[in-house]
């Protein structure tokens, strides 16, 4: 008996680039799509766990025919609640990550109807692991359009948007098992875009 998800969920992995050439679309590449809990254990227990990979890598988990990526039309307006881990040796990411991935596919980060969940991602860096939940929008206005509607927001209010973004931000703190004084920050694609790097201004903390 096949006990199934929700919905489709597709893993991708982000491997280190090995030269100077290798762009950002060379090295993100689709492990697999899943549609049950069997197959995402059976998925889980053979491949590599996020402590042995090499610096740089990435795991991303998103919803079937998402791109874990800024430049997605469905991400174009999104962002991402992320946490950064930088005491590498104490920390046992293979637990929240396995945690974090079980409540994006069990759909424990947010209710079903928010619709705002497109992914999680873990990012092996240098100095530290990233955990982060990439969300559809980033309950602000769309600049070029000022009339009042919540970019991508589905006609709700901008404080019922944000209220939502805020939700999954605490769950997100809860499944990592974050002390209420260490902080889980909330940035948009674009800004991150701009910067060149996920490490731009947060807008929002919980
Ligand atoms: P990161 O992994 O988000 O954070 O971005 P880090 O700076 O802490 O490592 C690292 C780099 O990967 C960025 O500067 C981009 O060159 C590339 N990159 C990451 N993401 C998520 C994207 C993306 O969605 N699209 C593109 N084009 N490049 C990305």
């Amino acid at each position: 008996v096949k006990h199934p998800l929700s919905c489709r969920w597709t893993l991708w992995f982000t491997k280190p680039a090995s030269g100077k050439g290798d762009n950002w679309n060379d090295l993100l590449k689709k492990v697999i799509t899943f549609e049950s809990v069997e197959e995402f254990w059976g998925i889980y227990n053979n491949i590599a766990p996020v402590s042995e990979l090499a610096v740089k890598s990435d795991y991303h988990l998103f919803k079937e025919g998402v791109r874990p990526e800024w430049e997605d039309p469905q991400n174009k307006h999104g962002g991402k609640w992320a946490y950064q881990f930088k005491d590498k040796r104490s920390v046992n990411i293979d637990e929240l990550w396995l945690h974090t991935m079980l409540a994006a596919i069990g759909e424990t980060l947010e209710d079903e109807e928010d619709g705002e969940v497109m992914g999680v991602v873990v990012n092996v860096r240098k100095g530290f692991y990233r955990i982060g939940v990439w969300t559809r929008t980033t309950g602000r206005h769309i600049a070029s359009r000022g009339d009042g509607d919540v970019a991508g927001g589905k006609g709700r209010s901008l404080e019922k948007s944000k209220e939502i973004l805020m939700n999954i931000g605490r769950r997100l703190k809860e499944v990592l098992k974050l002390p209420p004084n260490e902080m889980v920050e909330f940035s948009g694609h674009t800004e991150a875009a701009q910067a060149g790097s996920t490490r731009a201004k947060a807008r929002m903390v919980v």
